[in-house]
């Protein structure tokens, strides 16, 4: 029984779908948990244009350097919109990315491994993409509204992003043996890493019950591996490219695959700041966010000098 209205307000809100938005009252653990989310989701994007990025130079092509760089720069204008959104709940950009860089903030595991070979930027593409536009089209429906409208536009985005990425490593696998090699050798390496990408089993997720019935998760994170994997398993077949997992089967009376038990052991590791790139990640984004304070001042000083323009924007 809830006695507070605006708690009983709130709950009338989430019960029958619609969304919160930012003037709304929420309770502290609401607005705390969709900060913690949504800051980890913003700077895993901003992070995670540092392993295809290694690639832009070295891209085999004009036409693949063109496809890369778009990507690379579609994922900075994700990570700025979900920062804007993250800022809707009364915290700042600055200090969002302080607590980054103090280690209080999290990023996604999948952004500590390194990009060995060209075809690693399509098995990123292929997986990484894939696992997440998986997790990223329930947040379309998250009960918070700016959080749920960023992924609209975030998801339409990453699905070219994903496709992209099979075309690519198709191109691989149906090239010359070496080509072919390459690709599997990238599948091999990451297709465990996408597949815990999507979080701690069930039994171990701390936060999952409590988001799930504040409406910001619509899933489990043990649900959707096992849709990640249903999608990618019969992608791989037409890839021409083996998943690393002896135990990936189709199970008719479930109407699933059956995969192997992903190593959360690694994930844990990894998560807490053990993982192959982690140092490198970290130090290289405090480094561009050093090199980019004269660009932050100059944009301060323009917006004093011009107050109407910049709240007319
Ligand atoms: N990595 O209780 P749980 C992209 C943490 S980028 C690191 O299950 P929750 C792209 C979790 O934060 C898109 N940490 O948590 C960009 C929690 O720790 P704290 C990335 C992880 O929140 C460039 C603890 O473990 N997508 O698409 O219920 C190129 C317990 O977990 C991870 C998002 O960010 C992990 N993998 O569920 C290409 C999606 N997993 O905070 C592509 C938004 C768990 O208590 N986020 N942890 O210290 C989410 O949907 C959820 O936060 C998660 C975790 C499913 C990730």
């Amino acid at each position: 029984m809830i006695s507070d209205p605006h708690e009983a307000e709130f709950q009338a809100l989430i019960d029958s779908d619609q969304r919160i938005e930012p003037r709304d009252w929420m309770p502290d653990g609401y607005r705390r948990s969709l900060i913690r989310q949504i800051a980890q989701h913003a700077h895993s994007e901003i992070i995670g244009m540092q392993p295809e990025g290694n690639w832009i130079t070295r891209a085999p092509s004009l036409r693949r350097k063109a496809i890369l760089m778009a990507k690379v720069q579609d994922e900075a204008g994700h990570g700025l919109y979900l920062y804007c959104a993250a800022e809707t709940l009364g915290v700042d950009r600055a200090e969002l990315i302080d607590l980054l860089h103090q280690g209080r903030q999290k990023y996604s595991s999948i952004f500590n491994y390194p990009t060995l070979t060209w075809a690693d930027v399509g098995a990123i593409g292929w997986l990484v993409d894939g696992a997440a536009i998986t997790n990223q089209i329930p947040l379309c429906r998250c009960s918070f509204g700016p959080y749920a409208r960023a992924m609209v536009r975030v998801c339409k985005e990453e699905s070219f992003h994903q496709r992209q990425g099979f075309e690519s490593l198709y191109a691989l696998s149906h090239g010359t043996p070496e080509q072919h090699e390459m690709a599997q050798d990238a599948v091999n390496r990451w297709w465990w890493p996408s597949v815990e990408m999507l979080g701690p089993p069930d039994t171990e997720s701390t936060h999952s019950a409590q988001s799930m019935a504040w409406g910001i998760k619509r899933f489990s994170n043990d649900e959707l591996r096992q849709r990640f994997v249903d999608m990618v398993a019969p992608q791989a077949v037409v890839l021409g490219l083996t998943p690393p997992d002896p135990e990936l089967r189709w199970n008719e009376d479930r109407g699933h695959y059956d995969f192997g038990e992903p190593d959360f052991e690694e994930l844990r590791r990894v998560v807490s700041g053990d993982g192959p790139c982690n140092r490198q990640r970290a130090a290289h984004h405090l480094a561009a966010h050093d090199e980019g304070a004269w660009v932050r001042a100059a944009a301060a000083a323009y917006a004093a000098k011009h107050p109407a323009t910049s709240a007319a924007a």
